[in-house]
């Protein structure tokens, strides 16, 4: 009886954080390979559908969607990830704009086998209506899971 008093208050605060601003991304919980384009596998974890990166030791693999960003001023990147075995040069985050110019970020992912989530807010949309965000995984070995990949508008 707790523990489902428990999870009925933890979906109650999901769906809380839900309304709290508008998600842009379609396809966040990965249900179906839609949308996402790229080099990312349709894969499983346990019952859960994810996408998988396998890295490749001289070549960038990576995924991403393009999305209209209206008249949003700033934007976060959510997701969450999971690796055991990757090893490489990190994972790379980026916003394209229209013109080609891009702003990006690199990040030292932890490789310990658990889901762990990263936020990146993201101001630099200079003006642009649509924006591709990209989840690149730098060259190396290994592979990574990724689900519940939101573009959050503040
Ligand atoms: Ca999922």
């Amino acid at each position: 009886m707790k523990q489902l008093l428990c999870l009925s208050l933890f979906s109650f605060a999901l769906a809380g954080a839900a309304h709290a601003s508008e998600n842009l991304f379609k396809n966040s919980d990965v249900n179906t390979p839609t949308v996402w384009q790229g080099d990312r596998k349709f894969d499983k974890d346990g019952d859960n559908k994810v996408l998988r990166l396998v890295a490749k030791p001289k070549d960038t693999q990576s995924f991403w969607q393009e999305v209209s960003v209206g008249d949003a001023k700033d934007l976060v990147l959510v997701f969450r990830y999971k690796s055991a075995d990757y090893k490489g040069r990190g994972l790379q985050l980026r916003g394209r704009r229209p013109d080609g110019s891009s702003t990006f970020r690199n990040i030292t992912p932890k490789i310990d086998g658990q889901w762990t989530e990263y936020r990146w807010n993201f101001s630099e949309i200079r003006g642009a209506k649509k924006l591709t965000f990209s989840l690149e995984l730098l060259e190396g070995e290994g592979s990574m899971l990724f689900d519940d990949i939101q573009l959050l508008k503040k």
